[in-house]
């Protein structure tokens, strides 16, 4: 199959790095992708060294000659394609299939609106359907994305090895925790539950590793807290460190679906909105992440990240406690890896999209 995956980037990383995580699992299952970009600047660092199959475009100018569109078509994050692409999807016979890739959510209205057919009534695109094709956790969501070699890589990775490749020096009996976050007014209350047991935190480029400098600072705080601070991974080898750490802190989209594959505990900071939208979209993740966990535990880390989010109710606050209290993470570790089960149990995002343009000409 040959694909046209179009690309915006909003802000951050995970436009892209969701695009190219998808444009890249295409390719390697035997399908050509053009990725078109309006800012591919990122995948310099995530991944260097592009894939076979995948080929990088700047994004088309409305009025461009350009190319005849593929079989398959997708509009990420509701991208809007450029009007002269569309005009030359309507004039195709069969038409490609049409498909506006979402965000990812774990909300009751994502099953319900997966996979609806959206006729284009007028405009280039008039006549045309758009098919609205939504990730999801559960077996009426389009899935998420999950390389088929994922877990052989997993059961092969040597996390001393590539520590010390990174020139991570871990101390015996400390535990490592990885930080990928907005800013976060709950950072230095991580920081002290951190600092309750010997931690080195991976620390991340950019936001995260500003945010620890100026509070760590040059006299680092008292406990047993110290900072490792990271360069910009690529895609595979930020893997590695989610799957090479006790605890990840992670953000958006992307690295939140790959701590889950990492099946190592994790606290997720969702990208946060203005009209306050994300405390039910956290909420609901929430729900079903937690829904199997046994319910002392599910209480703790509903907490925790509630308190990570800046969202936990202000009675909730351990009387003059920090704010933000840690579950044990051996109880925690058992619940990561039985979700990782849970969601491993579904088809991936690329198997459902493949089938579904394959259905749909
Ligand atoms: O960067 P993000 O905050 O992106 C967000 C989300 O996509 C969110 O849905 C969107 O609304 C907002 O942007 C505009 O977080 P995310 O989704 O985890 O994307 C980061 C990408 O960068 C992801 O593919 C992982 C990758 N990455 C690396 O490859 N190496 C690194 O060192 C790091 C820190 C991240």
């Amino acid at each position: 199959m040959h694909w046209d995956l179009f690309c915006r980037v909003v802000d951050n990383f995970g436009d892209i790095g969701v695009c190219w995580r998808l444009a890249a699992d295409l390719a390697a299952r035997g399908d050509r992708v053009r990725l078109w970009a309006d800012d591919a600047s990122a995948l310099a660092w995530i991944a260097p060294a592009g894939a076979p199959g995948v080929e990088v475009i700047a994004w088309p100018d409305d009025d461009d000659a350009g190319s005849a569109p593929h079989e398959a078509v997708i509009e990420a994050f509701g991208c809007h394609l450029p009007a002269g692409f569309v005009q030359r999807m309507a004039a195709c016979h069969p038409p490609p299939v049409w498909i506006n890739l979402e965000y990812l959510s774990a909300e009751d209205y994502v099953e319900r609106n997966h996979g609806l057919r959206s006729p284009q009534l007028t405009g280039p695109a008039q006549g045309l359907d758009k098919h609205f094709f939504y990730p999801g956790f559960t077996a009426r969501t389009g899935g998420l994305l999950r390389e088929p070699d994922l877990p052989a890589r997993q059961q092969a990775f040597d996390a001393p090895a590539w520590r010390r490749a990174q020139g991570i020096d871990l101390s015996p009996g400390e535990r490592s925790v990885s930080l990928f976050c907005y800013a976060n007014p709950a950072l230095p209350a991580l920081l002290d539950a951190l600092a309750g047991a010997p931690t080195l935190l991976l620390v991340t480029p950019g936001i995260a590793a500003r945010q620890v400098q100026a509070l760590l600072g040059p006299n680092a705080r008292p406990g047993s807290l110290r900072a490792h601070y990271l360069p910009p991974l690529t895609q595979p080898d930020y893997d590695h460190l989610l799957w090479s750490c006790d605890l990840n802190l992670v953000r958006g989209e992307d690295s939140f679906v790959r701590a889950q594959w990492a099946g190592k505990p994790f606290l997720w900071q969702i990208y946060p909105q203005d009209d306050g939208a994300h405390a039910p979209k956290l909420a609901a993740f929430h729900d079903r992440w937690l829904a199997a966990a046994p319910p002392a535990l599910a209480a703790a880390v509903r907490a925790a990240s509630l308190a990570w989010n800046g969202l936990a109710p202000e009675v909730a606050r351990p009387a003059g406690g920090a704010g933000l209290v840690l579950p044990p993470l051996a109880d925690w570790q058992a619940q990561a890896k039985a979700w990782r089960k849970q969601l491993g149990s579904l088809p991936d995002l690329t198997t459902n999209l493949r089938a579904f343009v394959r259905e749909g000409r």
